[in-house]
C-alpha cells in the first residue's frame, strides 16, 4: 500500500513539478514582466501543516506566496501536507499544488533543512520514517530545540482522537485507560486499512457529533498537553484540528500551526526563540501578514481532518 501510494503520488506529482519552474516564475512576475520587489522575512523555524494538497479546499496560491516571502533555517511540515486518501479516489492536482512542492524543494536547494512529520491523510509516507526523500527528512515525530533552549515535541496529533472520544470515561479510569485508548485508535485504523475499508476520520465524526466544537478543540489541546508534559517536554507543536493557537496548558506550551484549507496560518520562531502565529490573510495584495497572537476565539467551520 505504502509503495503503491508513494509511486502513485511521486510519479505524477514529480512529472508536473518538472514542468513547473516556468509557471512559478511567470506567476511571480509583475505586469511589466519585471520581478516585483518582495519583502522577505527571515525566521529561525517555520511550522506548517494541514495543507491538504490534492483537494479543492487547499489554498495553494496563498501558501506559495507565504513560502516565497518567508525564509527559515528549518521548515517543519507537520502532517496532512498531501491528502493521499482523497487522491486515491479522485485525482486533483492543479499547477499551484506542484508549485508548493517545488517551492519546498527550492528551499532545500538554498540550504533550508526540511523535516516532515506525516499525518493521517498522508500516512502513506509514514512507511518512510527514518529516511530522507528528495532532501526531506521524514520522521514519525521530531524534537525542536528553540533558540532559548526549550524542547518542543513536534507531532501531527491524530492519535489523540481516541482520547477525545472517551474523554469523560478516561478521566475516571486513569492513565492505563488513556494509554489503551491511544493504542486502540492505532489498531482500529490499521484494521480498517487491512480490510480495505474506506478512510474514516474519527476526528471529523467527533466534531459533527459534539454540539459544541469549542469543547472538541479544548479536549484535543488538553489531551496533547497532558501527554507532552508526562513525556517531559517544555511544549508541543501540532496540527490536525485546523485551529491555530498558542497557549499554556498544565505547565507546557501548546502550539498549533493551524491549516492551509481555511485559515492560512503558520507558526514561526524568531532568532530569540519567540514563537508566533502568522495569518497569511491578504495574499493577493501586498499587505503584511497580521500576527495572530494566541488562539482566536472563533471556532473554525472546517472539519478537523
Ligand atoms: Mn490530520
Amino acid at each position: 500500500m505504502a509503495e503503491f501510494a508513494w509511486s502513485f503520488l511521486s510519479k505524477r506529482a514529480l512529472n508536473e513539478v518538472a514542468n513547473l519552474g516556468d509557471h512559478v516564475r511567470r506567476s511571480s512576475r509583475g505586469p511589466t514582466g519585471r520581478e516585483p520587489v518582495r519583502a522577505v522575512r527571515h525566521h529561525r523555524a517555520i511550522f506548517i501543516s494541514d495543507v491538504h494538497l490534492g483537494t479543492r479546499g487547499c489554498k495553494a496560491e496563498q501558501l506559495l506566496d507565504f513560502l516565497e516571502r518567508n525564509q527559515c533555517q528549518t521548515l517543519y511540515l507537520v502532517g496532512d501536507i498531501v491528502d493521499g486518501w482523497r487522491l486515491k479516489y479522485r485525482w486533483f492536482w492543479p499547477a499551484a499544488h506542484s508549485g508548493v512542492v517545488h517551492a519546498i524543494l527550492r528551499k532545500i536547494d538554498s540550504g533550508t533543512r526540511v523535516i516532515y512529520v506525516p499525518g493521517n491523510h498522508d500516512e502513506c509516507f509514514r512507511a518512510y520514517c527514518g529516511r530522507e526523500v528528495a532532501g526531506i527528512e521524514i520522521v514519525r515525530e521530531a524534537v525542536h530545540e528553540t533558540a532559548d533552549g526549550r524542547q518542543l515535541l513536534v507531532i501531527h496529533g491524530d492519535h489523540f482522537d481516541a482520547v477525545i472520544a472517551y474523554a469523560k470515561w478516561l478521566a475516571h479510569l486513569g492513565d492505563w485507560a488513556y494509554t489503551l485508548a491511544l493504542q486502540l485508535n492505532e489498531w482500529c485504523h490499521l484494521a480498517r486499512r487491512a480490510l480495505g475499508l474506506r478512510y474514516w476520520s474519527l476526528s471529523a465524526y467527533l466534531k459533527q457529533k459534539v454540539k459544541n466544537a469549542l469543547e472538541y478543540i479544548c479536549s484535543f489541546e488538553e489531551a496533547v498537553a497532558r501527554d507532552v508534559r508526562a513525556r517531559g517536554f517544555d511544549g508541543v507543536v501540532c496540527g490536525h484540528i485546523h485551529h491555530a493557537a498558542i497557549r499554556t496548558i498544565a505547565g507546557v506550551v501548546y502550539h498549533n500551526d493551524g491549516d492551509w484549507v481555511e485559515s492560512c496560518t503558520a507558526l514561526v520562531e524568531d532568532a530569540r526563540g519567540h514563537l508566533e502565529i502568522l495569518r497569511w490573510a491578504n495574499a493577493g495584495s501586498r499587505t503584511l501578514p497580521v500576527p495572530a497572537e494566541h488562539a482566536a476565539d472563533d471556532v473554525p467551520a472546517a472539519v478537523p481532518a
